[in-house]
């Protein structure tokens, strides 16, 4: 049976959040019977956890992802005892599940410098084997980047992301602690009729003042990378980060948070994202409101609003672009729609993904080359 419970496959532009690999423990070395000579075990295949890592930069520095051990040396004359093959190490970003193809979970890396055995080497050969070595174990692995919650609310402060999370999850949202960060982010949950639960994360300091103080700003955004799909989330009436800046329309917001996970993370932006238009019972909403689909329409044509600095490269096409009043709940049941209806999209892709990739692997494999 193929087990669907744990789906993370998913290719949307450049963004990268689980990566399947080939794993093999390097072969025994041959024993010396005349001698009762031992070979060498073969060298392990280990996944050991690094910071400042990406899945992405994974997969483009190993494009073969193939990932053998060492074989270890045959026994000898000169050396009964032969040597241990090379162990070989994997780089992988912190905050990794890996687990087998099939989804067994062999462990989690949370920290810098974890290590996980992921395919043993196999043992020379000795007096018990009849002098024969043993290959190493072979498997395809999978590593899938943790997530925080389903989605991730990314806007400026005081758009209203904390009353959405509660006017969304109709109580208060709670704190929670992972293992593999510091962050406490607040998650909502989205309840459906069906039962179906979707989480929705609000990380705290995401963004505030960002661009402001890019160096600073970008720690909160390496959190958004661990959720499946964006919201943003803006002020019908756009913003003003504070008293001495400008007063910006919604457009120019959507359009500096765009800019601001471009510049932490370009990958990012290739998120599956949604709009939010928030404060739609303030004067002169509706007015506005049309005002920013025509610019998101046709963004080009409205990017010299912007400072060149702060002009994104590429323009999100959001999936659904939606009005809500977090104070007065309108249009908050057909947010919860578009947002299950996005979900759902992704995990049929994924299914399908998965599908395909099983399909390809068996083609392989009858064509004799696995
Ligand atoms: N008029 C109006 N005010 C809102 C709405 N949503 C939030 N606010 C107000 O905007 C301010 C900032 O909201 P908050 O949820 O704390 O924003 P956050 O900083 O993005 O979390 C608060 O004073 C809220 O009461 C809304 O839909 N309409
Ligand atoms: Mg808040």
């Amino acid at each position: 049976m193929v087990q669907f419970s744990r789906i993370c496959l998913r290719k949307f532009g450049n963004f990268v959040d689980n990566l399947r690999l080939y794993v093999r423990g390097g072969s025994g070395g041959m024993g010396l019977p005349r001698l009762g000579g031992q070979g060498g075990k073969g060298g392990d295949v280990w996944v050991v956890a690094a910071n400042n890592l990406t899945l992405k930069r994974v997969k483009d520095k190993y494009p073969h992802k193939r990932f053998l051990g060492g074989a270890g040396a045959n026994s000898s004359v000169r050396a009964l005892r032969g040597e241990k093959g090379k162990d070989l190490e994997i780089l992988a970003p912190v905050g990794i599940t890996v687990t087998t193809d099939d989804g067994r979970i062999l462990g989690d890396l949370n920290t810098e410098g974890e290590r996980l055995m992921v395919a043993r080497g196999g043992p020379g050969g000795a007096l018990y084997s009849a002098f024969e070595p043993s290959k190493g174990q072979t498997k395809h692995i999978r590593f899938d980047l943790k997530l925080i919650a389903d989605l991730g609310l990314v806007g400026f402060p005081n758009a209203g992301k904390s009353s959405l999370l509660t006017a969304l999850s109709n109580a208060t949202p709670q704190i929670a602690s992972y293992a593999f960060t510091t962050l406490k982010p607040e998650i909502g949950k989205l309840m459906y009729k069906d039962y179906k639960q979707i989480s929705v994360a609000d990380l705290p300091g995401l963004i505030e003042g960002a661009h402001a103080n890019k160096g600073m700003g970008h720690k909160f955004l390496k959190h958004v990378e661990r959720t499946k799909q964006l919201l943003f989330v803006v002020d019908v009436s756009g913003f003003q980060l504070a008293s001495k800046t400008p007063f910006r329309p919604a457009f120019e917001a959507v359009q500096l948070l765009t800019k601001e996970l471009e510049l932490y993370k370009e990958e990012l932006v290739s998120k599956p994202a949604l709009l939010v238009v928030n404060k739609m019972d303030l004067p002169d909403a509706e007015d506005k409101l049309q005002e920013l689909k025509e610019q998101l329409q046709n963004p080009e044509e409205f990017s010299d609003l912007l400072p060149d600095d702060m002009r994104p490269k590429n323009y999100i096409s959001f999936r659904h672009v939606v009005p809500v009043s977090a104070t007065t709940g309108f249009g908050i049941d057909n947010l919860k729609r578009c947002i299950r209806e996005s979900l759902d999209d992704d995990a049929a892709m994924a299914i399908k993904a998965i599908h395909q990739e099983r399909l390809q692997a068996l083609r392989q494999t009858s064509h004799g080359h696995s």
